[in-house]
């Protein structure tokens, strides 16, 4: 059984991650009106990637005998304007995302609920990937050049690695309802 603040902070991280979902919508369509179809596809599989994280915990919630309270959605900010502020956002996204499943896990520690804090490991490994792969492509990004044919190539590459995360994905929700 939770406490009914833990419920509230669980709540709360479904919200981010529901607005992590749509940051990562109005990024991939930014993309695509740029013509970047890769970029536009790999924030796409973000966008389904932060769907999931949020249903993980309705379904703990649930699980846990828990209500579920869905408040309204933050609207994404305005434009990144350029590739490398997209991926500089992101980053900036993740580093507040990680900070409070952190603040989760602390609670969770304090309050000796040894449920969730075995449920947040997950997430605190997955943090651990995000940010290291949004690291990386924004030093591609920056090694290789935002313009031109080093664009072309990392929007290849983002494309690619799109077709990977949703196939993840896809066999996870796969395993999650089998
Ligand atoms: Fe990286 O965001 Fe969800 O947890």
């Amino acid at each position: 059984m939770l406490t009914a603040t833990m419920a509230t902070k669980l709540n709360d991280q479904i919200n981010r991650e529901f607005f992590s979902a749509y940051l990562y919508l109005a990024l991939s369509t930014e993309a695509e009106e740029s013509n970047l179809r890769g970029t536009a596809s790999w924030f796409l599989a973000k966008h389904g990637e932060e769907m999931a994280h949020a249903m993980k915990m309705v379904r703990y919630l649930l699980d846990q005998g828990a209500s579920v309270k869905l408040e309204a959605i933050e609207a994404p900010p305005s434009k990144a304007g350029a590739i490398l502020a997209m991926f500089e956002r992101t980053l900036e996204h993740e580093r507040m995302v990680t900070a409070s499943i952190n603040d989760l896990v602390d609670h969770a520690l304090t309050a000796k609920d040894h449920a969730t804090n075995i449920f947040l490991h997950w997430f605190v490994t997955e943090q651990i990937e995000e940010e290291a792969t949004v690291n990386d492509i924004l030093g591609r990004l920056r090694l290789f050049g935002d313009k031109g044919e080093g664009l072309l190539m990392i929007d290849n590459e983002l494309g690619a690695a799109a077709k990977v995360m949703a196939q993840a994905l896809a066999q996870a929700s796969a395993a999650a309802t089998a």
